[in-house]
């Protein structure tokens, strides 16, 4: 609270007169610095809940305070920074100094108190998805409430009845864009009849940022930074599991697209959805999952065979950061890619010659409908390249590079092949994914520990792994976590030992 008694004004261009004159009409004064993003560790004790408390991997949880028998929760909408990735920091919107916000975790029957107080430089309310609860607490604006100003503060109290994985978010819908959202999760108060060991909450968004920008474009309707729990792979923290346990995973999906979530090496359940626990006679086995907007997947399954198990979107563009329609014209302009072209050329209307949708002038581009990259000003077009054009345009980018033209004294092995120039269509994703995008040391954290060199370079955007590990291995890392809560533990690259990894025998040629 002590920061709260030394707020201050942030006057720069973006807050004209009238915002100050309306947060002086309320009588506050609003902090408007924008907040770095906290760690998890100011999340709160759950000793003496009933419940195991679920895990949001990368985002803390809301502590609370009890007041009588109601549990009082103290929200604020705010400015954040979000280093979504070690190349990449947006300036976001979210709560009490997170995007996503906080996660929310009480009891089924539970009567909570939010105190909400609005930060941002405009008005917004809080709607708690899918609860049901009095009308006047629905949290939308014009309808049940007036919009929650500048300064201004709202208290929210009401008895939760339900039991599941829920969200709030404003009910601003473009805010929404800008990372307004957290989990509220319901623990059951007759516990559900398959206990999970392990409970962990992922939250789907996504973001249009042009290049050499920090704030997302809400108006967009293509995304180029997709992110589990406000990190983009490979930041994204991987979950851990010990070999034998029971996992729940919950997810709840707020953005403009419906993504597909897929899980490697084991077959789940869905056994909850956006409106709770759902009857064990629905359930089917499925390996990928359809988290569609605004809805919420439990996914249950037992964790019976060790492995570092992909979990991603199987969207192809929300496997990539920065995507694009292809990459290859992006290696051939020979200067970098060009940024902030108009209206027309961004979004691929035709307003030059030929004139055609299929003409050369209106190829796929990077970042085409991102108002970037119009084929119009490149100087090649994506086809095949001479020697010499080759040579001229890629020079600079070693990991283009056939491996006799690789870069004298750049310690960098190619992985392209010699002829590659001479292929339509490359470079396709060479450049957006592989041993060149590797920064295994850029993402460390113990969570990490032990995979395979380089694994980084093939994470991106919506890609996360469920680690499962044996008793032993999964001791060390839990080990290395605590002590990375009293003192950083520096990058320990080991050498790759995944369990369960088959080996081709040298004795006897068969695999062990
Ligand atoms: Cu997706």
């Amino acid at each position: 609270m002590a920061n709260r008694s030394r707020r201050e004004f942030f006057t720069n261009g973006a807050l004209g007169a009238g915002l100050l004159a309306s947060a002086k009409a309320w009588g506050l004064q609003i902090s408007l610095k924008t907040k770095v993003d906290r760690n998890e560790k100011c999340s709160p004790s759950y000793a003496g809940e009933p419940f195991l408390p679920a895990q949001t991997p990368d985002v803390p949880d809301l502590p609370w305070e009890m007041e009588n028998d109601v549990k009082v929760f103290h929200l604020v909408a705010e400015p954040v920074k979000r280093k979504i990735h070690p190349n990449k920091t947006l300036d976001l919107w979210g709560y009490n100094g997170t995007s996503p916000g906080p996660t929310i975790q009480v009891m089924q029957g539970d009567r909570v108190r939010i105190i909400f107080d609005n930060h941002l430089p405009e008005p917004t309310s809080m709607h708690w998805h899918g609860f049901e609860i009095p009308p006047a607490m629905d949290g939308v604006p014009g309808i049940v409430q007036a919009p929650t100003p500048p300064g201004g503060r709202m208290v929210y109290e009401f008895t939760l009845h339900q039991e599941g994985t829920y969200f709030y978010h404003p009910h601003m819908a473009m805010q929404e864009m800008i990372g307004m959202m957290g989990a509220f999760i319901l623990h059951p108060q007759k516990p559900y009849q398959t206990r999970v060991d392990k409970d962990f909450v992922i939250l789907l968004q996504e973001y249009a940022v042009l290049p050499n920008n920090s704030v997302p474009n809400t108006m967009n309707m293509d995304f180029n930074w997709l992110v589990f729990n406000g990190k983009s792979g490979p930041a994204i923290t991987p979950m851990i599991v010990r070999l034998g346990d029971r996992v729940r995973i919950r997810m709840v999906n707020l953005g403009m697209d419906h993504h597909p979530i897929h899980l490697h090496g084991n077959t789940f359940y869905v056994t909850g959805t956006e409106g709770g626990r759902a009857p064990q006679s629905t359930w089917r086995p499925e390996n990928t999952v359809l988290v569609g907007v605004a809805q919420a997947r439990d996914i249950e399954f037992n964790a019976k065979y060790a492995g570092d198990w992909m979990l991603h979107c199987h969207l192809p563009h929300h496997m990539m950061n920065q995507m694009s329609s292809t990459v290859g014209p992006m290696t051939r302009i020979g200067k970098g890619m060009p940024a902030g072209l108009g209206m027309e050329e961004g979004m691929g209307m035709l307003t030059g010659s030929p004139g055609t949708p299929l003409g050369k002038d209106y190829g796929p581009s990077l970042g085409r409908g991102l108002g970037v990259g119009s084929t119009n000003d490149q100087r090649a077009s994506n086809s095949p390249l001479s020697a010499r054009q080759a040579q001229a345009t890629m020079q600079n980018m070693p990991g283009m590079q056939p491996s006799e033209t690789q870069v004298p004294g750049a310690n960098v092995q190619s992985d392209v092949s010699p002829n590659a120039n001479s292929v339509p269509g490359f470079p396709q994703d060479a450049y957006m994914e592989g041993p060149r995008m590797a920064m295994d040391k850029a993402v460390w954290k113990p969570e990490n520990y032990g995979l395979r060199p380089g694994w980084s370079g093939f994470m991106q955007g919506m890609m996360t792994l469920v680690r499962v590990l044996p008793p032993d291995r999964y001791d060390k890392i839990m080990e290395l976590i605590r002590a990375n809560r009293r003192q950083p533990v520096p990058y320990t690259p080991e050498a790759f030992d995944a369990p369960g990894v088959n080996r081709l025998s040298s004795r006897t040629g068969r695999l062990e």
